[in-house]
C-alpha cells in the first residue's frame, strides 16, 4: 500500500505565503469576473472537503473524547481514521458569533456579528471560506442552520453565494418538512439530521457532474434546543437512566468560581440539567446520536460515489455546553465545558501510521476558515486573526500559537468576560462590579481540568500569573487597535481594562 510508504509532506499541500487583503480583493474580482480560471493549480486535482458543525456540543459529549454513554460510532471511527484535536476552544461561545469567526477566520470583537450587536456585513462575505474556495474554482454547497443574517438584505440572498443551498433562516426547525431546502426528504427522513445527510448525497451526485472540487458544508440543528430527537435515536437510549454526571456537577460544586459567572443565563435558567438530569441527558444525547448517523450516511455517499479518497471531512461544533457543570446549563461562559468543542480532521491522504493520532495544540474556531482554504491550496490572507492547521494535522509537536483570548460580549453586562488560555492554565477576568468586586480567576487546566480550584491568590503561581496577566493586556491592545467600530466594541478596550476600576468605566455599560 503506497499510502504508507509516502512521508507526509507528500499529501500536504505545499505552504504559502499569505498574502494581505489590499492583494486579495482585485484577486477575488478577478477570479469570480473568470470562473477560477487563473488558478496555478488544476482545480479538480485540490481535495474535496467535507465540514460538519453541530450546534451547542461540547468536546465532553462525543464518544471518542471519554464520554461513555453517548452513542456516537461515526464519529469515533472518524477520530480512529483521523487525527482528533484536545485543545480546541471557541473564541465566542455562542452560535451567531463563533459562526461568524468559522467562515471568516477572525476574532467576534473585528467581524461584529452577534445577537444584540449586529447582522453579519458583506464586506465580510468574500475572505469566507466557501467564496475563496468557489472562486478558486471550488463546487460549494451549505445545508442547515447559518445563524446569521446578511446585514440589510433578504435572508435569500445568501443562496446567491453558492452553488448549492439548503440553508435556512434563524435556527431552523427539527421537523424536515419545516425546512424549505430539505422538506423534498421529509416522508423518509422526517427529523432534519438524517435529512441533512440525504441532502448531502444530492449535493455528491451534483459536484461530481460538475467536475471541479466541492467543499460541502452542513451546520447541523442538533444538538440544539429544543431537545427532540428522531425517535429512531431515542430508541438507542431505551430504558437507560443512568447517565453519568460531569464530575464537576451541580451548583455546589460552582460555589467557588466567580459571582459574576452566578449572574449569567447558564446559572439562572436551563435548570433542566439540574433538575432531570437523566431525562435531559437522554433526548440531548439521542439528538448527537442522529448526527452521528448522519456522518456515517455521508461517510457511505462518498464511498458510493468514489470520492472518500480524495475527500477531507473535518467535525467540529459552534460552541460547547455546561450540561450540569458547576451547576450551570447553557453555554456562553469561559469555562472548559461551555468554551471548548470536538474537532477532528480526517484526511485520506494521512500516512496509515498517523491515523488516529491526537492533538494537544491550542487551536480554536478562528483556524477553521484559514485551514480549509490551506487545503483547497488557496494563499491565506495575512490579516485574519487564525492559523492554518495543516501542519498541527502533519506533526503532533507543532503548534500555532501560544496563548488563545477567549471573549463573552453578549449577553447580561454582568456575566461578561475576556479569558486568555493556554496549554496549561486559564486566566479570566471579569470586569463587572454588579455582583461583587471585578474578579480574577487562574486555573492550570492541564491538571485541574474540572476548574476546581481557584489559584489566583496563591502565591506560588505569581510567575504564571503575571506571565497570562501579560498576555491578556497583549490581547486587549490587539482589540483596541482592531475592534469593528460599529457596534460598540471597542468600548471593552476600556470595559475589559483590568488596571482601570470599574466606577471609573462604568458609564461605559449602556443599557443595550
Ligand atoms: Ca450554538
Amino acid at each position: 500500500m503506497t499510502l504508507t510508504t509516502r512521508t507526509q509532506s507528500q499529501f500536504t499541500p505545499p505552504r504559502r505565503k499569505r498574502i494581505s487583503l489590499a492583494t486579495f480583493i482585485p484577486l477575488l474580482c478577478f477570479a469570480l469576473l473568470t470562473g477560477g480560471a487563473n488558478s496555478d493549480e488544476e482545480p479538480r486535482n485540490r481535495p474535496n472537503i467535507v465540514f460538519l458543525m453541530t450546534d451547542d456540543q461540547p468536546a465532553g459529549a462525543v464518544g471518542c473524547y471519554g464520554n461513555k454513554d453517548v452513542i456516537t460510532p461515526n464519529l469515533d471511527s472518524l477520530a480512529r481514521d483521523g487525527i482528533r484535536f484536545q485543545n480546541h476552544y471557541v473564541t465566542s461561545a455562542i452560535c451567531m458569533a463563533s459562526r461568524s469567526t468559522v467562515l471568516t477566520g477572525l476574532y467576534e470583537y473585528r467581524h461584529g456579528c452577534n445577537f444584540e450587536r449586529g447582522n453579519f456585513e458583506r464586506r465580510f462575505l468574500a475572505t469566507s471560506y466557501p467564496a475563496q474556495l468557489r472562486a478558486a474554482g471550488y463546487y460549494t454547497g451549505f445545508a442547515g442552520k447559518i445563524g446569521f443574517d446578511l446585514e440589510g438584505e433578504p435572508f435569500d440572498h445568501l443562496e446567491r453565494e453558492f452553488d448549492e443551498w439548503a440553508g435556512g433562516p434563524g435556527q431552523t426547525e427539527y421537523e424536515t418538512i419545516k425546512n424549505k431546502g430539505i422538506a423534498k426528504y421529509a416522508d423518509r427522513y422526517p427529523h432534519c439530521s438524517r435529512a441533512y445527510a440525504a441532502w448531502a448525497a444530492d449535493f455528491l451526485k451534483a459536484a461530481k457532474r460538475s467536475g471541479r472540487p466541492f467543499c460541502m458544508s452542513i451546520s447541523f440543528k442538533a444538538p440544539h434546543l429544543p431537545f427532540r430527537p428522531d425517535p429512531l435515536d431515542l430508541a438507542r437510549y431505551e430504558g437507560k437512566t443512568d447517565f453519568a454526571r460531569p464530575a464537576n456537577y451541580g451548583v455546589e460544586n460552582g460555589r467557588h468560581l466567580s459571582p459574576q459567572s452566578q449572574t449569567s443565563r447558564a446559572a439562572t435558567n436551563y435548570r433542566e440539567w439540574i433538575t432531570k438530569y437523566d431525562e435531559t441527558a437522554k433526548l440531548y444525547y439521542a439528538l448527537i446520536t442522529g448526527v452521528d448517523e448522519a456522518v456515517g450516511m455521508i461517510r457511505r455517499s462518498l464511498e458510493a460515489e468514489g470520492l472518500s479518497e480524495n475527500t477531507i471531512i473535518i467535525f467540529t461544533s459552534d460552541n460547547g455546553y455546561n450540561c450540569g457543570a458547576h451547576g450551570f446549563g447553557d453555554k456562553v461562559l469561559p469555562y472548559e465545558e461551555a468554551s471548548k468543542v470536538p474537532l477532528i480532521i480526517y484526511d485520506p491522504r494521512t500516512p496509515r501510521e498517523k491515523r488516529g493520532e491526537v492533538r494537544t495544540a491550542l487551536t480554536a474556531n478562528v483556524d477553521i476558515s484559514p485551514t480549509i482554504v490551506e487545503l483547497a491550496g488557496i494563499p491565506n490572507l495575512s490579516e485574519i486573526d487564525g492559523k492554518s492547521l495543516v501542519p498541527v494535522i502533519a506533526e503532533a509537536d507543532h503548534s500555532v500559537r501560544a496563548s488563545l483570548p477567549l471573549f463573552n460580549f453578549w449577553g447580561i453586562k454582568t456575566a461578561q468576560s475576556m479569558a486568555i488560555v493556554t496549554p496549561h492554565w486559564k486566566y479570566i477576568y471579569w470586569y463587572h462590579a454588579g455582583p461583587a468586586q471585578p474578579a480574577e480567576e487562574l486555573f492550570q487546566i492541564a491538571q485541574d481540568k474540572l476548574e476546581m480550584q481557584n489559584l489566583i491568590a496563591n502565591p506560588e503561581y505569581a510567575e504564571e500569573l503575571a506571565h497570562l496577566r501579560r498576555e491578556y493586556d497583549n490581547e486587549l491592545a490587539r482589540l483596541r487597535n482592531n475592534a469593528n467600530p460599529t457596534y460598540g466594541y471597542p468600548l471593552y478596550g476600556s470595559l475589559f481594562d483590568r488596571t482601570v476600576p470599574f466606577d471609573q468605566k462604568s458609564h461605559l455599560v449602556a443599557p443595550r
